[in-house]
């Protein structure tokens, strides 16, 4: 069957559902095409805090309400420093931004239920999704649905797939240019039913990196840094809980009820950059386009202000026949996920061991924290970071 719409959507996670939510409030028709079932895409833990300009996005989208109610604004972050010190850094910015813990599975819930409400056309459980004749005025998407073999014909196509999708690959490898670094640890991270620490604490020892999160007032997110090779059935919850307590100060982990894990998973630790985010009119937003270690929480954040943008695009494109922010989408994008690229990174060789680190490169590392520990400057650089910056205009 063949189906015709403006903007057709590749994933369903955060990236495809916030452009088909901000597209339909300008009037503006899309088909969402989704690989996984809707209970699997809600099931994913993944992200726990939100810039400011994220609660901004979902805010004065309409999507503010449960945000508002369940999200917990936080002014100051914790690291500690080799299971002694602990540092208070604000997270609020000069300028009045704070930071916001709130889950991405929440999210994905509030775009679902917003979804259903508005009458939103997307279709879960697809294969064989290709992106077709990406640079004609014509593109089309063939994929398959109940095992019947469909077309959605549309005049944009939104690549939201994610790291693993198939949209970037629709952009030949000469056009392409790529950027990566994979890190030699991952993070084990766990959820339990138990009361969090009132604050996120990032935690940085010997024996590795470590970081305390949260949920809700019943629900804590955990992570210890760990080898590439572990696997979750290396780790028992003593085992996990163990090896926490070993990296935080005990004033801090006498502090910490423990319990049996709801989840425990392990994910590698990456920076990836694919430009442009633009081919034809193909575009490409979220982690199809790029990847960063979760240190500085900026993955999804990137995903939320790279839809801002490319929905203020097709928005003017539509209903103004105005296509100057759709030619600038890529480069503008770019700006901002390369400052949390270069965040992430920061953040990450910071804070965590790296297995091949010189003792030169470990002092290095040792010192800048050290001048964190001594520098106002120093914290309200992170501080500006981490609440993330401004969108441009
Ligand atoms: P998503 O969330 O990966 O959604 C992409 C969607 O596309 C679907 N898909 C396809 N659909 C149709 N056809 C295909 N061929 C398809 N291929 C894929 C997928 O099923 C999926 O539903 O990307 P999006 O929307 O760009 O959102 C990005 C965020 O999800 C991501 O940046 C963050 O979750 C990253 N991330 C974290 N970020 C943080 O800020 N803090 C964290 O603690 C954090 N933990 C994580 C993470 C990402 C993880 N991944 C990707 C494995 C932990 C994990 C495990
Ligand atoms: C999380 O709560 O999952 C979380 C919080 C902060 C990070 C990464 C992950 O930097």
């Amino acid at each position: 069957m063949v189906v015709k719409t403006q903007v057709g959507i590749i994933g369903a996670g955060p990236a495809g559902m916030l452009l088909s939510h901000l597209l339909d409030q300008a009037g503006i028709d899309s088909v969402v095409l989704e690989r996984q079932s809707r209970e699997h895409v809600v099931g994913r833990i993944r992200a726990g805090v939100l810039e400011w300009g994220t609660v901004e996005i979902l805010r004065s989208a309409g999507l503010g309400e449960r945000l508002d109610a369940e999200g917990d604004v936080h002014d100051l972050i914790m690291i500690a420093r080799n299971g002694e010190d602990v540092l208070n850094v604000p997270t609020v910015s000069a300028d009045g931004r704070k930071m916001m813990a709130y889950g991405q599975t929440a999210i994905q819930e509030d775009l679902f239920n917003a979804g259903d409400a508005r009458g939103a056309q997307v279709v879960f459980e697809v294969s064989d999704v290709v992106p077709n004749d990406v640079t004609s005025a014509r593109p089309w998407i063939s994929y398959t649905a109940d095992g019947m073999s469909e077309r959605l014909d549309c005049d944009f196509i939104a690549g939201c797939d994610g790291f693993h999708g198939v949209s970037r690959q629709a952009i030949p490898a000469q056009t392409r240019s790529e950027y990566e670094k994979v890190y030699p640890f991952g993070w084990l991270g766990i959820l339990s039913e138990t009361p969090p620490l009132p604050s996120l604490l990032y935690a940085t020892h010997q024996r590795g990196f470590a970081l305390c999160s949260m949920r809700t007032p019943m629900l804590s997110r955990y992570y210890v840094q760990c080898p590439l090779e572990d696997s979750v059935d290396d780790w028992s919850d003593d085992r996990f809980w163990t090896e926490l307590f070993a990296r935080l100060p005990a004033t801090v982990s006498g502090t910490i009820a423990t319990g049996p894990s709801v989840e425990k998973s392990i994910a590698p630790l990456r920076s990836f950059v694919s430009e442009p985010m633009r081919y034809g009119n193909l575009f490409l937003a979220g982690d199809a386009a790029h990847i960063v270690p979760p240190t500085g929480a900026k993955g999804l954040n990137l995903a939320a202000s790279d839809v801002f943008y490319l929905a203020r695009g097709l928005v003017d494109h539509f209903n103004s026949g105005n296509d100057d922010y759709l030619e600038t989408y890529s480069e503008t994008a770019l700006r901002r996920v390369w400052s949390s690229v270069r965040f992430s990174w920061w953040m990450t060789q910071l804070l965590h061991r790296f297995p091949s680190r010189s003792s030169f490169e470990q002092r290095i590392q040792d010192d800048d924290l050290a001048y964190l520990w001594a520098s106002a400057n120093a914290r309200s650089t992170l501080t500006e970071q981490y609440v993330g910056l401004r969108l441009e205009e």
